[in-house]
């Protein structure tokens, strides 16, 4: 079999028994390229003066990991810049964090191309490349004009946005232009897939050429929804470790006689967490009768920290919670615990475990993996209840979860007391549903639904072209 070179703007695999790497990408392919002789490559996570191109090659948790550092001026501009100030506000419909800077854009296209560059002499002739996330869309155009013939394919953990969204970034057709350099390009949903076909239509003179098939930029591109999943098998072996017992038991006991309602993100305005703390201060006020019945817990490790606008929203969440807690709180009782801490992943099992309640609502999100993971951790037979924003790619797959729209605090308080009130019977057969997407349609399905797209014989794949 060909070889499978994975790239992603870092490379952190699970460092081993704790596991903490925090972020859905990192766990999603550290799970994917265990098995196999795959290579994961991308930035080591470390700056240097001036760039080398040195690549730095070992083995992590079971995976080869090929590493290059950057320069502090990539971080900034590409990194912290592009990535993270333009791109995932844009892309999360926030136009109003959106930054535009030349010089971010100049910074974007450099790592592109010294990635390109480090990369190409380690690619073999048979090597299928799959490159990841919205750091890295150029890097098919760059490894092309260095002659790299490979397959290669692209997916996207993060929404595509809407055709109205997206023409505000300053050059979007270059952006989306230099998509046509891939063979395959993947999304998270397929209205995500309808809303690149339709900018790809009415800015690129394209064309829909048959389902998964479009035409644009004089070129023909396959696309396609690849919904990704979780581990959980390994997830499933996790909730009986010693660990998670261990946290669950700990949970319990400084929860006895309440509900514990759940929430696990990183520290992101695309979470959706002030709306989801209003939507629990609303709880709190409308239901004096169920207040002492439950406690929030809201576990958000802070992320980005590098950026303006996630500082701004820590401030924000600090002041919110200590609010709450102000206004309930009692000499023997707080109804709210917030935390920054990270957790390893083994003790996130035992906290889902120990939930009555999982509440994830972002604003937007390409998909969702702690939805996934709660639901797999729950007791087959006293299950836990999920309340999911519908604006979750997750909430496609996930139709039996409580859908709420995370802007409304009134719905999420209402999600919430239904939640809490629920029968066994009716969590159950919510719950059965649920657990049976999650374990058929779990990150192995997910790589090798894209892997077996990418490499089907090219003869196969490219339609006639119809004009
Ligand atoms: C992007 C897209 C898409 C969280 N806190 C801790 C911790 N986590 C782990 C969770 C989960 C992961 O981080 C978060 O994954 P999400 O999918 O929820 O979100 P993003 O990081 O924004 O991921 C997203 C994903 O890519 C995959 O395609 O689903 O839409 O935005 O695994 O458990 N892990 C540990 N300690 C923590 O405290 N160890």
């Amino acid at each position: 079999m060909s070889r499978l070179i994975v790239v992603s703007n870092r490379v952190n695999p699970p460092s081993g028994e704790g596991e903490e790497s925090v972020g859905g990408l990192a766990m999603a392919l550290a799970a994917a390229l265990r098995e196999g002789s795959g290579v994961w490559f991308g930035w080591s996570g470390k700056t240097t003066p001036e760039f080398s191109g040195q690549l730095h090659i070992q083995t992590m948790g079971g995976v080869t990991a090929a590493t290059v550092d950057l320069e502090e001026i990539d971080l900034e501009e590409y990194y912290n810049g592009y990535a993270n100030k333009t791109l995932w506000p844009l892309f999360h419909y926030r136009i109003d964090l959106a930054a535009f800077d030349r010089a971010f854009g100049e910074g974007y296209s450099r790592v592109n191309r010294r990635f390109a560059q480090t990369l190409a002499p380690l690619i073999e002739p048979d090597d299928v490349i799959w490159i990841h996330d919205y750091h890295l869309i150029p890097l098919a155009r760059e490894l092309r004009s260095l002659g790299v013939k490979n397959r290669i394919g692209f997916f996207l953990h993060i929404p595509w946005p809407a055709h109205q969204v997206m023409i505000n970034l300053p050059r979007h057709r270059e952006l989306v232009a230099a998509m046509f350099d891939y063979d395959l390009v993947g999304f998270q949903t397929a209205e995500y897939q309808q809303a690149f076909e339709e900018y790809v239509v009415s800015e690129a003179e394209g064309a829909l050429v048959r389902p998964g098939w479009v035409r644009g930029f004089g070129r023909l591109l396959q696309v396609g929804a690849f919904p990704i999943g979780i581990d959980a098998e390994d997830f499933a072996r996790m909730v009986k470790s010693p660990r998670a017992r261990r946290m669950r038991d700990l949970m319990s006991a400084s929860t006895v006689f309440r509900r514990l309602i759940v929430g696990v993100d990183r520290l992101d305005y695309s979470k959706g967490l002030e709306e989801r703390f209003l939507g629990f201060e609303r709880f709190l006020t409308e239901n004096p009768d169920l207040r002492r019945e439950v406690l929030m817990l809201q576990i958000a490790p802070v992320s980005r920290e590098a950026v303006e606008a996630y500082q701004e929203i820590r401030g924000r969440l600090d002041g919110l919670s200590g609010r709450i807690n102000g206004e309930f709180a009692d000499v023997d009782w707080t109804p709210f615990r917030y935390v920054n801490k990270t957790y390893r992943r083994d003790e996130l099992a035992g906290i889902y475990r120990a939930a009555r309640v999982g509440v994830v609502t972002p604003l937007r999100d390409g998909m969702n993996l702690v939805a996934k993971e709660f639901v797999a951790a729950q007791d087959p037979a006293d299950p836990g209840v999920l309340v999911l924003s519908r604006f979750a790619g997750a909430a496609r797959q996930m139709p039996t979860a409580l859908l709420v729209n995370p802007n409304s605090a009134e719905e999420v308080a209402d999600a919430l007391k239904r939640a809490i009130g629920m029968e066994k019977a009716e969590r159950i057969e919510r719950w059965q549903a649920l657990f049976d997407g999650v374990e058929r349609d779990d990150v192995t399905a997910w790589r090798d639904n894209f892997v077996a797209a990418l490499t089907e014989p090219r003869e196969v794949r490219r339609p006639a072209l119809v004009v």
